[in-house]
C-alpha cells in the first residue's frame, strides 16, 4: 500500500500512465492524490478525465483553476477561451457523469494521520489549518448544492476582493476563498493577493512574497503539497512545503511524489505534453524536509 501525489496533469495522460507503470501502481491497494488542474491546455483532456474517473475509488482530488473553469464552461460553453482544450469533454456523451464527479471534489484535503494538506495553489499565510478547512468547506458545499452551484460558477471569475475578510458574504466570499486555493502565488503577509505574476519565487512585486514564504504563516509545521506554479520547477525551499507542478504541458516533466518516503519520480515530456519515450523516468531522493533541488 503506497500513497503518491502527482502534479498538474493538464490533460497529459501519457506521462501519468508512464509514472504509474514505473511505480507499479495498483488501484486496488495504492492511493493517488491529485493536486488539481486535471485538464486543459494538454493533448488528452477527455481521456485523462475518463481514466481518472475509471479509478476514482483510488483517488484523492483537489480542484484547480482549470477544473473550475471546465465546470463553468459546462454551464455556458461561451466561456471557452482561445487555447482551451475542453470542448472535447463538453461534447462527449459521458460529459454529465464526468462533470458530476468533478464537482464532488474538494478544494483542500487534510490527512490527519500524516499531518499533510493537499491544495492546488496554496493556503494564505493568515489562515490556520482549521480556518483553511472551514473556508474550503464553504466552497465545496456550494459546488455540491444544485441551487448554489450556478451563482457560484457565474460569479467566481475576477480578482476582487483581493483579501479575505470574515464579513464577506455570498459570491464575493466564495471568490476570494477560491482564488486563495486555486490561483494564488504571491500575497502580502495579511493575505492580499497579487494574481498577475506567474514567474519564479524571486519575482514578487514589492511588499509581496510567495504565499509559503511569509514568516508568520499560520500553517508552519504542517506539511503542504501543492501544484499550480510551474515556474517553481518543483522547487520550494520552505521546509515541509512540496511543489509538484513541473510543467508537463509546457515541455517540462510530470512529477510523482511518494507521500511517505518523499521520493520523487519524474517523466520528461515533449512540448505537446506527451511522454518522451527515450528518456527513463528520473528518480530523486528527498532526505530532508523542504529543500528539493
Ligand atoms: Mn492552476
Amino acid at each position: 500500500m503506497a500513497t503518491y501525489a502527482v502534479g498538474d496533469l493538464q490533460g497529459c495522460l501519457e506521462p501519468l500512465q508512464c509514472l504509474l507503470k514505473q511505480v507499479a501502481f495498483d488501484p486496488a491497494h495504492d492511493k493517488l492524490w491529485l493536486v488539481g488542474d486535471l485538464v486543459n491546455r494538454g493533448p488528452h483532456s477527455l481521456e485523462t478525465l475518463r481514466f481518472l474517473y475509471g479509478m476514482r475509488e483510488s483517488l484523492v482530488c483537489v480542484l484547480g483553476n482549470h477544473d473550475l473553469h471546465l465546470l463553468a464552461a459546462g454551464r455556458n460553453i461561451e466561456r471557452l477561451k482561445k487555447g482551451d482544450t475542453l470542448r472535447e469533454i463538453l461534447e462527449a456523451p459521458d460529459c454529465a457523469d464526468l462533470l458530476e464527479w468533478l464537482r464532488q471534489q474538494k478544494l483542500m484535503h487534510y490527512d490527519e494521520a500524516r499531518e499533510i494538506a493537499l491544495v492546488h495553489a496554496g493556503i494564505p499565510p493568515q489562515w490556520s489549518l482549521r480556518k483553511a478547512l472551514k473556508c474550503a468547506g464553504e466552497v465545496e458545499a456550494a459546488l455540491r448544492d444544485d441551487n448554489l452551484l450556478p451563482p457560484f460558477l457565474d460569479g467566481m471569475y475576477g480578482n476582487e476582493p483581493a483579501k479575505w475578510n470574515s464579513d464577506l458574504t455570498g459570491v464575493d466570499r466564495l471568490r476570494v476563498i477560491t482564488n486563495y486555493f486555486t490561483r494564488m502565488r504571491f500575497c502580502t503577509s495579511e493575505g492580499k493577493l497579487e494574481l498577475k505574476g506567474k514567474e519564479g519565487a524571486d519575482s514578487a512585486p514589492p511588499g509581496y512574497a510567495p504565499w509559503f514564504q511569509h514568516k508568520e504563516r499560520k500553517t508552519k509545521g504542517l506539511k503542504i503539497i501543492f501544484g499550480h506554479w510551474a515556474a517553481l520547477e518543483g522547487k520550494c525551499a520552505e521546509p515541509g512545503v512540496y511543489a509538484l507542478d513541473t510543467g508537463c504541458v509546457w515541455g517540462g516533466a510530470l512529477t510523482l511524489l511518494n507521500v511517505d518516503t518523499l521520493q520523487r519520480i519524474s517523466c520528461k515530456c515533449d512540448e505537446r505534453g506527451n511522454a518522451e519515450p527515450s528518456v527513463a523516468p528520473l528518480i530523486s531522493e528527498q532526505t530532508s524536509a523542504g529543500a528539493q533541488r
